[in-house]
């Protein structure tokens, strides 16, 4: 009569003799199998599948999911930068896309704004700048020029008139020189009077 001795084999600690794709429990005269956190068994397929956090609504994300195989990450919506945390989003004072400005982009209060330099102006694409003719909307009374770095305008006058204290007027050398002659005349002929002895 023969002896049937029952011997617990651990299929798991042998790949060969275990099907389990990820994890293994032994058990008396078997084993079955599992998968890491972030998997599913499927036991029709024995098989772990990656659980879709971000689609079952099961991730910490407070702005944006994605998906990886095992796990998830979070990320955020341009404008915001991932806190420590991994999970929350807080506003970047810098942008995101350094490419979408011509020149200058600046995070404001989550949106990405370009700015032009001083002198040029925003085009209606939002992102290129433009020369802006400073002397179209100056106060120049008759010549008008821009400085060489754009920013401001510089008034002048042709011949014959002069630049007033202000800067923005010319007037004319001739009627103020003809006006201080008129001026000097009557003075001079006010001073005769007086002067004109009486006798
Ligand atoms: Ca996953």
């Amino acid at each position: 009569m023969a002896h049937c001795v029952k011997v617990n084999v651990n299929e798991c600690l042998d790949p060969r003799l275990n099907t389990c794709q990820q994890t293994c429990q032994n058990s008396v005269g078997s084993y079955s199998c599992g998968c890491y956190k972030g998997f599913a068994y499927n036991a029709s397929t024995n098989t772990c599948d990656d659980i879709n956090e971000c689609a079952r609504q099961i991730d910490r994300c407070t702005s944006v999911c994605i998906n990886t195989l095992g796990n998830y990450r979070c990320s955020c919506t341009p404008g915001y930068v991932l806190n420590r945390d991994g999970y929350t989003c807080d506003v970047t004072s810098v942008c995101t896309n350094s490419s979408l400005c011509q020149y200058q982009c600046i995070n404001v209060n989550g949106n990405e704004t370009c700015f032009c330099p001083k002198g040029q102006a925003l085009n209606s694409d939002l992102r290129t700048c433009r020369d802006v003719d400073l002397c179209s909307s100056s106060s120049c009374s008759d010549l008008c020029s821009e400085t060489p770095d754009n920013t401001s305008v510089i008034c002048s006058c042709p011949p014959g008139k002069s630049l007033a204290a202000n800067g923005i007027i010319c007037q004319s050398k001739h009627n103020r020189n003809s006006r201080l002659a008129s001026f000097t005349e009557r003075l001079v002929t006010d001073v005769d009077i007086q002067g004109d002895p009486k006798v």
